[in-house]
């Protein structure tokens, strides 16, 4: 297994592991995680349209059925992209998307539950229940008659945050650029794909936005079109 001092091979893409990949919001913040980080490493790309991340070969890589998938070098399988995060943070931990001490980890992680619970979720299950629901039904359990309230809860808790950072912070973690922000990020620049436009009110968030939009690593990875027609 990996350790801290693989870093040159993690660099070269010469460590044996390989990211399964898609379209889609999760797989692109680890891509542009490792992207922030200088990871790079095979890649290969999973039909999320065909189904092909429902089928008995991915099944067996993630049982979740779901993208992104990070398979390491002894064969075995990581997925959830805050634990995919967590791992390549541990074997590369320069440049820190996490934090490089106790406190800037938990700052971290605190707020990348923040967004993930108070935002992204409702905001992806508001879209799954609602626009894309015909392409999700089969997928897994989708609640329709909850699509308009997880919107407004993701629309609430964006307001909220909006005034957090009216203390004129760069990024949710201060001056540091982390992976909360890159979660954040691309699920807005998908919600405003989706009918989940960020309320221009939030100037904030807006300014954030913005700002987040001119890094390299996310102008070389553009947001994606969803995978599902409209329902
Ligand atoms: N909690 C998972 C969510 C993964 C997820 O929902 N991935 C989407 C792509 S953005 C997916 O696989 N969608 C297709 C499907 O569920 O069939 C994570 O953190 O990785």
């Amino acid at each position: 297994m990996h350790n801290e001092f693989d870093v040159d091979q993690v660099i070269s893409g010469e460590n044996g592991m390989k990211l399964y990949d898609s379209i889609g919001p999760n797989p692109r913040i680890v891509r542009i995680f490792m992207a922030e980080k200088a990871i790079e490493m095979p890649k290969q790309t999973v039909d999320l349209r065909g189904g092909e991340n429902r089928g008995p070969e991915h099944l067996q890589r993630n049982p979740h059925g779901q993208m992104p998938t990070l398979e390491l070098d002894d064969g075995s399988y990581l997925s959830e992209i805050t634990a995919i995060c967590e791992y390549l943070e541990e074997i590369k931990p320069q440049p820190a998307m996490i934090g490089s001490t106790a406190r800037e980890r938990a700052e971290c992680r605190m707020w990348t539950r923040r967004v993930d619970l108070n935002i992204c979720e409702p905001l992806a299950n508001g879209y799954r229940f609602g626009e894309a629901l015909k392409f999700f039904e089969k997928r897994i359990p989708v609640v329709p008659e909850a699509s308009p309230g997880l919107k407004m809860i993701a629309a609430n808790r964006l307001q909220w945050l909006n005034e957090q950072m009216a203390d004129g912070r760069e990024y949710l973690c201060g001056k540091r650029f982390s992976l909360a922000d890159i979660l954040l990020f691309c699920w807005l620049d998908f919600g405003a794909l989706v009918g989940q436009p960020v309320d221009p009110a939030n100037t904030n968030v807006k300014a954030w936005f913005d700002r987040v939009a001119e890094r390299p690593s996310i102008r070389a990875d553009p947001v994606t079109p969803p995978a599902a027609k409209r329902a």
